[in-house]
């Protein structure tokens, strides 16, 4: 844990709040400290030393340390992921432990200091022998990609000049990127909310495109590119809509000038870097940048994209193997996952020289349109990195364009039929959804303040934590309350619920053919069903796509900080991955926005995977599953994923009530916001919170 604390201040600097020291090898030092050895151990003596062994031998890292120590780094950009992926292997390499720490120590003053983070974090969590071990939060490690620049000069101040314990927070400003003269400012607390970002990024740590093969080839993981993908799309149609917003529309044109523009105001002062901002009306350009291995033109997406949809068309992806006739059926079971790992692309896909690399190049096309040729020595913008990727409108026509192609597959199969939708005997009479001091069928929600601790990312100031405080979207808790009747013997159900919105952009009914693309998933588990009436209640906080608050957060505010063995905190390394509790729900309107709350039982017996999974220490990390997956287990449901929504209608349904057979049930319900502010709790280390409600 202390090799990730700092990283960007030299090893031999106290690490942790406990300020360890560790002491490494005078050969692991650079050549700038080597030789101040003796002096730097008595400088920095620590409150306790752990001594770090020396290898005797440190097997080649000529291509990780291509990357300067301070540059941006984006497994996004080739380039960066092949050094990232060679830095991998030699972690995974490591015989034991001990090994892995000593490289660790070596590496953490040479190689660049994200790709050193990411690469240590995904051989953490792939690793046997470092099961269970806690991540920090990469929003505390680099806070610089997650919070306003003009925090960290303010929070310089408050550690120079005050001591730890009597800080105040850094109030960060709601409004701090546009105005509504900009109708995509909307939106902009979706966009830039912390959990999302962070989530984003701690879902492409566990779902890397390149790398040794046994860490990328996860189960399904071309389908869950396109599902969890999918549902931020929907998410963010549900958030706009809910916005008097219209829905987003794909950048499926790239001969023309984007009218979204984004101007980050992410500046690392540290670093000197300046993130670059997209003003109105960029156009694509081709990417001549051989340095950063990005040489793409437009008409290498056009060629790639039009590949593609011969394979959906055709129904077969050509591959590079003459004994099958060099061409290979999507079949119905697998079709997507197959699909999702040449669209994004994955190491994975079938033929990569072929189909190419829509999805990353797309990021790397809009993240250099500003300088394309490196010309002007510009670093990439937002989109071209996971965790800053959300936070331009540009993202999501992106990704709009992106699930259209996996769209487009998915009508090819046709809808569902009755059959594969029922579950005979079961009869799903109601669902109705309720929380503490409104009405029923209502959810509430607002703004509330949280804090963030900048201290980590603030290097060489003084120690202790200073916190930042940022406002959020929050709702009250509420509660699903479900009735179902089984007329046979006792089975096994699993539980859906989605929640769509009602009407589109003109206030007219939605028609089942779109509304099921904007159906975001709220909740999946099992039930047990008697004979006769069942009744289950669901927590909204058990959601199976969210993280809890707390862990988006840890334990903020606090101002303990792990300990060496830090158990009885909360996980954050696969457990990191995860929609945040607090953006379950859009935030709805004044007037109580209108949605459609949907709850579908369908039969375990079709849903059951077995799993080959072994708990990590216990932890499972099963929380945000529906996103996610399970750390170290296959996917947990059968079904193709978005399902009862991921294909068309079958023929003659035209609306929801058509849509519904009886093992499921839809309930109107309305969110209501209310523009007020929650103020920042103080909470107890890792102690579960209680959401408070708003005051009247
Ligand atoms: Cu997650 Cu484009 O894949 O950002």
């Amino acid at each position: 844990l202390y090799l990730f604390d700092r990283p960007g201040e030299p090893i031999f600097t106290g690490k942790g709040d406990d300020n360890v020291t560790l002491e490494v090898p005078t050969e692991y030092l650079t050549e700038r400290y080597k030789p101040l050895a003796s002096d730097i151990q008595k400088r920095f003596p620590g409150d306790r030393t752990i001594r770090v062994n020396k290898l005797n031998t440190i097997p080649d890292m000529s291509v990780p340390l291509g990357l300067s120590r301070d540059s941006p780094f984006s497994v996004f950009n080739p380039n960066h992921s092949t050094m990232a992926s060679k830095l991998i292997e030699i972690f995974m390499a490591a015989k034991n432990v001990e090994e892995l720490i000593s490289l660790a120590a070596y590496c953490h003053d040479r190689i660049n200091k994200y790709m050193y983070v990411y690469a240590l974090s995904v051989a953490v969590l792939h690793r046997q022998d470092t099961r269970g071990v806690d991540l920090l939060s990469h929003a505390e490690m680099f806070p610089c990609l997650y919070v306003d620049s003009s925090v960290f000069s303010r929070a310089m101040e408050e550690t120079v000049v005050v001591q730890a314990g009597s800080r105040t927070p850094i109030e960060i400003p709601f409004d701090y990127t546009s105005n509504n003269l900009d109708i995509e400012h909307r939106v902009s607390y979706f966009r830039e909310d912390i959990g999302i970002n962070l989530h984003h990024w701690h879902w492409h740590l566990v779902y890397p495109y390149r790398g040794p093969v046994d860490i990328v080839n996860k189960d399904r993981r071309g389908e869950l590119f396109f599902y969890m993908h999918q549902q931020i799309i929907a998410r963010y149609n549900m958030e706009r809509l809910s916005n008097d917003m219209s829905r987003v529309t794909r950048l499926n044109d790239w001969r023309d000038p984007i009218p979204e523009a984004y101007f980050p105001k992410l500046d690392n002062v540290n670093a000197n870097r300046v993130w670059p901002s997209r003003p109105s009306n960029s156009r694509f350009k081709n990417v001549d940048r051989e340095k950063d291995l990005v040489v793409v033109d437009i008409d290498d997406l056009e060629r790639w994209r039009n590949r593609i949809f011969d394979a959906i068309h055709s129904g077969y992806i050509v591959v590079n193997d003459p004994k099958n006739n060099d061409r290979m059926r999507l079949r119905v079971n697998d079709g997507i996952n197959v699909l999702g790992n040449i669209v994004e692309s994955s190491i994975l896909s079938p033929n990569l020289i072929y189909y190419g690399s829509l999805h990353n190049e797309g990021h790397n096309v809009i993240s250099y349109i500003h300088d394309p040729d490196n010309r002007y020595l510009e670093n990439y913008g937002v989109m071209g990195e996971p965790a800053t990727a959300m936070r331009d409108p540009i993202f999501y026509r992106w990704h709009a364009y992106i699930d259209d192609i996996f769209q487009e597959y998915k009508a090819t199969l046709g809808g569902y039929s009755v059959q594969d939708l029922s579950f005979e005997n079961v009869n799903v009479q109601s669902v109705e959804v309720s929380a503490v001091g409104i009405q029923r069928n209502e959810l509430a929600t607002f703004w509330q303040q949280s804090d963030v601790d900048l201290s980590r990312g603030l290097d060489f100031a003084p120690r202790g934590s200073v916190l930042a405080r940022f406002t959020h979207l929050q709702h009250i808790p509420f509660t699903y309350k479900i009735a179902v009747e089984n007329s046979g013997s006792q089975r096994n159900g699993t539980v859906r619920i989605f929640l769509g919105p009602k009407f589109d952009e003109a206030g007219l009914p939605l028609l089942f053919r779109e509304q099921r693309k904007l159906f975001v998933e709220l909740d999946k588990f099992s039930v047990s069903l008697k004979k006769g009436r069942n009744e289950f209640s669901r927590q909204s906080t058990e959601s199976s796509v969210t993280i809890p608050h707390e862990r988006t957060y840890r334990n903020l505010g606090s101002g303990s900080r792990p300990a060496e063995n830090s158990a009885a905190l909360p996980a954050f390394n696969f457990c990191g991955c995860g929609w945040p509790q607090n953006m379950l729900i859009p935030k709805g309107s004044p007037e109580g926005y209108q949605c459609q709350l949907f709850v579908m039982v369908s039969n375990a017996a079709n849903d059951v995977v077995q799993s080959n999974g072994t708990a990590a220490n216990g932890q499972q990390c099963t929380d945000a599953a529906s996103y996610c997956g399970v750390l170290n287990s296959r996917y947990p449901d059968a079904r193709n994923m978005g399902y009862p929504f991921d294909r068309v209608p079958r023929d003659g349904v035209a609306t929801l009530q058509q849509f519904v057979t009886p093992n499921m049930t839809f309930q109107d319900v309305r969110i209501r916001f209310t523009n007020r502010t929650v103020a920042a709790v103080q909470r107890p280390a890792a102690a579960p919170t209680q959401t408070p409600a708003p005051t009247k």
